[in-house]
């Protein structure tokens, strides 16, 4: 057997300080993947230092010349997407055209931070003094920490590290210990891309690697997209220190919100998409379809029909609908969510928790397989299973009545704030919904999951800060100041304050 794949630190591939390994699962059949060093604090430690030595370097450098190095990315992933989607389908055992839609998603974040480096940054101020011109500038931070998830393994760490590297700072990042081969194909990227040493660095590992990038007084700095349990401590950590920053994007309790005038074709469709693509398991999946009485029976008639049957089955196959669950951790937490909401007496439609044996595809049996699970709730239960975020294909239909106010009252209660859809043919339902649902991604008449790199992306309430991806992601890795120099021999101050300086002579 190979040996154990190793962390990238300081431009060099390396075993770190740890004696224990971990393997990476496919999810869709139990076959061991490959074999990694488990990193631990101290080669965190040592990522750390490398990154805060390059970043003195790097941070000279034109913005242009360390977009030139993502360029080199942009061109491999663009020209790997096939080959690689399919790892990322072995790997996390979404359907291959998510697999490959990863690897363009990736692709676009690379491709829009290294256009970013040509266009303008910052801006010109007016001053009320007509000798002064005033800007706002941007400054890197410096050690820029990234926390990655495993469900997206190839584009969120994109996410986090093109905008950052291209702001100059320089990266230690911790991937989700589900997805390590992904990310050794991230850090080989970087290599191949020749980036100077310490200016990106990766270890692989667990919570204990992540936290220690957390701690660190060396990080100011920390990007995290996750679980809302890990990503409110970090952010509890890091706010308890003035001089740092976390930018953290959580999950949601997401709702697709369907009026009594919606087209239900296109209400259907974006239900299924939403609840099901993925297995449920985006941070954007929803989890909620709050449906008017007038046109419930049969929305729920049609959602029920298609949820019976959508494909599950073997996400290398093109024609899979749901791949498996990422590991036996989250089976059981998902089979456990279904159990509780039958304990808390909602009315289940369908029950998919179990697949039977004709349902799993030959070979696959170790596989972590659920199928759909559907029910009806009361929208004004106080239920865990409609409030909690299950990350899985568990779905309440929640009939309600009257108008669109009422609608976006369900919609918003809720603690998560992260995306949500409105399936409607009347502009003035849409716009009520647009302007007071608590969201910080909404969509009308589509699935709420799917959002472009060029569009801002993170949540309200607890999902988050809203800052660690695509364009808002500049916010978190810079620091602005406000610049104004002074064309003239005299000193002349704003707000008529004035300038001379008087003695006890005068
Ligand atoms: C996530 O769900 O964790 O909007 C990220 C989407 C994708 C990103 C999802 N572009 O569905």
């Amino acid at each position: 057997m190979a040996a154990p794949s190793q962390h990238y630190i300081d431009g060099e591939w390396t075993d770190g300080h740890g004696a224990e390994t971990f393997e990476s699962e496919n999810p869709a059949t139990g076959e061991t993947l490959g074999e990694f060093q488990r990193g631990t604090p101290a080669d965190i430690e040592g990522a750390i230092a490398a990154a805060a030595d390059a970043y003195e370097e790097w941070r000279e450098l034109s913005r242009i010349d360390r977009a030139e190095y993502l360029w080199d990315v942009y061109h491999e992933l663009r020209d790997r997407t096939d080959e690689l989607g399919e790892v990322v389908t072995k790997e996390c055992g979404k359907e291959i055209s998510e697999g490959r839609a990863d690897m363009v998603e990736a692709a676009h974040m690379v491709e829009w931070a290294a256009g970013d480096a040509r266009h303008p940054s910052g801006d010109i101020i007016p001053s009320e003094i007509a000798e002064k011109d005033a800007y706002m500038r941007r400054k890197p931070r410096g050690v820029t920490g990234c926390i990655t998830p495993w469900n997206f393994p190839i584009a969120i760490p994109y996410w986090h590290m093109a905008v950052a590297l291209v702001e100059g700072n320089t990266v230690v990042w911790k991937p989700a210990e589900q997805t390590p081969w992904c990310a050794q194909i991230v850090a080989e990227m970087f290599e191949d891309a020749g980036l100077p040493p310490g200016v990106f660095n990766m270890v692989q590992g667990f919570g204990d690697a992540g936290n220690a990038i957390v701690q660190s007084d060396d990080v100011p700095t920390v990007l995290f997209t996750g679980s809302a349990e890990v990503g409110h401590s970090i952010a509890d950590a890091v706010g308890s220190d003035s001089g740092k920053r976390a930018a953290c994007e959580m999950g949601g309790k997401n709702a697709v919100v369907i009026t009594e005038h919606a087209d239900l074709d296109i209400a259907v469709h974006s239900a299924v998409m939403s609840s099901f693509k993925t297995t449920g398991q985006r941070c954007v999946s929803a989890e909620r379809l709050i449906v008017h009485t007038d046109v419930y029976e049969e929305f729920k008639r049609r959602f029920v029909d298609i949820a019976s049957d959508v494909a599950v089955g073997d996400p290398l196959e093109e024609d899979t609908f749901m791949g498996p669950l990422i590991e036996a951790e989250h089976h059981e937490k998902v089979t456990q969510y279904n159990e509780l909401a039958a304990e808390e007496g909602v009315n289940v439609l369908v029950d998919r928790t179990e697949l039977g044996t004709d349902e799993i595809p030959d070979g696959h049996e170790d596989g972590h397989w659920v199928g759909p699970f559907v029910y009806e709730a009361d929208p004004d239960a106080d239920l865990r299973c409609t409030q909690e975020e299950v990350f899985g294909p568990h779905v309440a239909l929640l009939e309600y009545d009257g108008d669109i106010e009422r609608a976006v009252e369900v919609q918003n209660d809720t603690d998560y704030g992260l995306a949500g859809a409105i399936v409607s043919e009347d502009y003035r339902q849409i716009n009520y919904y647009r302007d007071h649902a608590e969201l910080g991604l909404a969509y009308g008449n589509l699935p709420c999951i799917g959002a472009e790199v060029q569009l801002p992306f993170g949540g309200v309430k607890k999902s988050g800060n809203g800052y660690p991806s695509a364009r808002e992601i500049i916010e978190a890795v810079t620091d602005r100041t406000a610049w104004t120099l002074n064309n003239s021999t005299e000193i002349q101050m704003a707000q008529g304050l004035s300038a001379d300086i008087i003695t006890e002579d005068d």
